[in-house]
């Protein structure tokens, strides 16, 4: 795998449940580098363009209510295999079936409640994080860990 980007969201119920610190410490203690971060309440037009893919799906408007319906905690991680890894930390979609020991596996029960966001390609990594954050929100920085984590 190469340095790649994901756009790592904690949604509106990972927030009001008090599991942003959780969350986050996740993919800290895993060893990727926060490049973004910030508590952001998302417009509607937003949360539109970001899941434009499933706009056909029934569930689509429960959704974007649920995605706008409170902040969300937008995040930029970047890492050697970052993509495909944050999608294991954070499990499969439907909570019931996500595995112990996964974000969505220890912490949510429903898929329309499933605490947080992973982008599922390098390219959307890019895209995502392209669309929630603007010019010089993102921090270009190296961590001294960086050595004790990558050969
Ligand atoms: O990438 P991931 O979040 O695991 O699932 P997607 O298939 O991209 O769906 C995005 C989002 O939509 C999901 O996290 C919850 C919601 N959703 C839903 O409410 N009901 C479904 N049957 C499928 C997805
Ligand atoms: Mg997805």
């Amino acid at each position: 795998s190469s340095v790649e980007q994901s756009y790592i969201m904690i949604k509106p119920d990972g927030v009001q449940r008090g599991l942003v610190g959780e969350i986050i410490s996740r993919f800290e203690k895993k060893g990727f580098l926060l490049k973004g971060l910030k508590l952001f309440q998302c417009p509607k037009d937003l949360a539109q363009e970001h899941y434009k893919d499933l706009k056909d799906k029934p569930f689509f408007p429960g959704l974007i209510e649920y995605i706008t319906s409170g902040p969300v905690v937008c995040m930029a991680w970047e890492g050697v295999g970052v993509v495909a890894s944050a999608r294991k930390l954070i499990g499969a979609t439907n909570p019931l079936q996500a595995e112990p020991g996964t974000i969505r596996g220890d912490l949510a029960v429903q898929t329309g409640r499933n605490v947080v966001h992973g982008s599922d390609s390098p390219d959307n990594g890019k895209r995502e994080i392209a669309l929630w954050f603007k010019e010089g929100e993102l921090c270009e920085w190296e961590s001294v860990l960086t050595p004790w984590l990558i050969e």
